[in-house]
């Protein structure tokens, strides 16, 4: 038997044993038996010291075999082209080839889809030329049994190696086993857009069923990053002298059943707040006239806006008073700084004191004359404010000149007051005594 004969006796008896060997319940079987002749044929095939190599290697041929008739079609009686001359490609000629689905992985011949839950078992049907005990291992997730009990969440695709061996020689075969997902996706009721101001507070309540009973966790991304939102005041910032205007974010919720997950997205239009300049405390002021008085007023805005500042009179706008005398008094000054839309005020007192001295009288000595005699008073006083000072008399006198007659003698008192235009005033009582003047006896008639 030439090497070509002995490549195609293998070829035949492999793509037996692959083809047939693997079974679950799932898609029908494919079980194939040997014809008789090629029993014969195989017993007559020197089992010598194969190499693992060699048997790898024909198998490779087998499942590019079985990949040429893909192209025929599934469930076909297929003829091939190769080995033509020999006699043995007859045998080739009746292989029946089933549940070769199209585009399988390199050096996968089989194709097993379960849904989870469901038990994958797999059942290899290998037949040893010589008879020999075979054994059969499974890779992971199969258990040594060849089966495995999918759960949810096992859904994906899995390469299975089935391993052959009869002690010294084995034999590998590749299944894809695809597990389909039961799982139901979560519906999540439809959140409405809304329509908040900075400062409030958004709670999302999302709501979802889910068909297979899940449990369902929420998560949120985008403005919220959970279902509770406290809109912040610098979320919406705008521009200069411009209070109302508004941004529209978008929250999105995710819920997840733990095996898929669905998304909504909830259009958030926040409206800018305005909040009002927060003025420091002032402090009552106390001056004396003809002092300067300057209010330092300091104010902050949360938002950041440019802050203006008022004053009440006798302030000024820049909130100075160059007092002067006279501006005694005490005044209630309010501050307001406002920010173009809001405004805070703070009032305070302001007290100014006089700087206001009274006139001091100059001293005069007590006036003694006679009757018929004209008195002029001339007082002077001091006046540390160097203020004009204004004289008045009362008492005997009403005025600075008096002309005395002979009915006049006596001790007389007038007093002096002296005024400045602030009001200071001083006061000194004077005491004048007048002389009786005799008058000679007067001769009015003889007779
Ligand atoms: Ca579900
Ligand atoms: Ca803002
Ligand atoms: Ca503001
Ligand atoms: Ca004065």
């Amino acid at each position: 038997m030439n090497k070509k004969r002995l490549m195609g006796v293998l070829i035949i008896l492999l793509a037996l044993m692959l083809n047939g060997c693997v079974k679950q319940p799932y898609e029908p079987s494919g079980l194939i038996t040997m014809p008789e002749e090629l029993v014969s044929q195989v017993e007559n095939i020197p089992v010598e010291t194969q190499e693992l190599d060699a048997i790898i290697q024909i198998e490779e041929e087998i499942i590019s075999l079985e990949n040429e008739t893909i192209v025929l079609g599934d469930n076909t009686l297929i003829e091939t082209e190769e080995e033509e001359e020999e006699e043995e490609t007859e045998e080739l000629t009746q292989i029946k080839v089933e549940d070769i689905a199209q585009s399988l992985p390199a050096g996968v011949f089989k194709k097993i889809t379960v849904k989870e839950k469901e038990i994958v078992t797999l059942n290899v049907n290998a037949q040893d030329p010589d008879g020999n005990q075979l054994m059969y291992l499974f890779s992971t997730p199969l258990s040594e049994e060849g089966e495995w009990q999918t759960k949810r969440g096992d859904v994906g695709e899995y390469i299975v190696n089935i391993t052959v061996s009869d002690g010294e020689l084995e034999t590998m075969a590749k299944v894809l086993v695809v597990v389909e997902s039961i799982n139901k996706e979560p519906i999540m009721e439809k959140i409405e857009n809304i329509a908040v101001k900075e400062g409030d507070k958004i709670v999302l309540e999302p709501k979802a069923t889910d068909g297979n009973d899940d449990t369902i966790v929420f998560s949120f991304s985008g403005l919220m990053d959970s279902e509770e939102y406290e809109v912040s005041y610098n979320d919406v910032v705008c521009e200069e002298e411009v209070f109302n205007c508004l941004k529209i974010f978008t929250t999105t919720i995710t819920a997840s059943d733990g095996f898929s997950e669905v998304v909504q997205n909830v259009g958030i239009t926040v409206t800018n707040t305005n909040r009002a300049p927060s003025l420091s405390a002032l402090e009552d002021i106390t001056i004396d006239e003809e002092e300067l008085v300057e209010i330092e007023a300091s104010a902050t805005d949360s938002d950041g806006d440019e802050i203006t500042f008022s004053f009440t009179a006798p302030l000024d706008d820049q909130g100075k008073l160059q007092s002067k005398r006279g501006d005694v008094g005490e005044y209630i000054i309010y501050v307001t700084a406002s920010d173009g839309d809001l405004s805070t005020s703070e009032k305070l007192t302001l007290t100014i004191n006089s700087i206001n001295e009274a006139p001091i009288l100059t001293v005069m000595g007590d006036l003694v004359i006679d009757e018929t005699d004209t008195i002029t008073l001339s007082p002077t006083a001091t006046d540390a404010n160097n203020d004009t000072v204004a004289f008045t008399f009362s008492g005997w006198m009403n005025s600075n000149t008096f002309e005395t007659g002979y009915d006049d003698s006596g001790e007389h008192t007038v007093t002096i007051t002296a005024m400045d235009q602030y009001g200071g005033i001083d006061t000194m009582d004077l005491t004048i005594t007048v002389n009786n003047v005799n008058r000679p006896p007067v001769i009015v008639d003889v007779s």
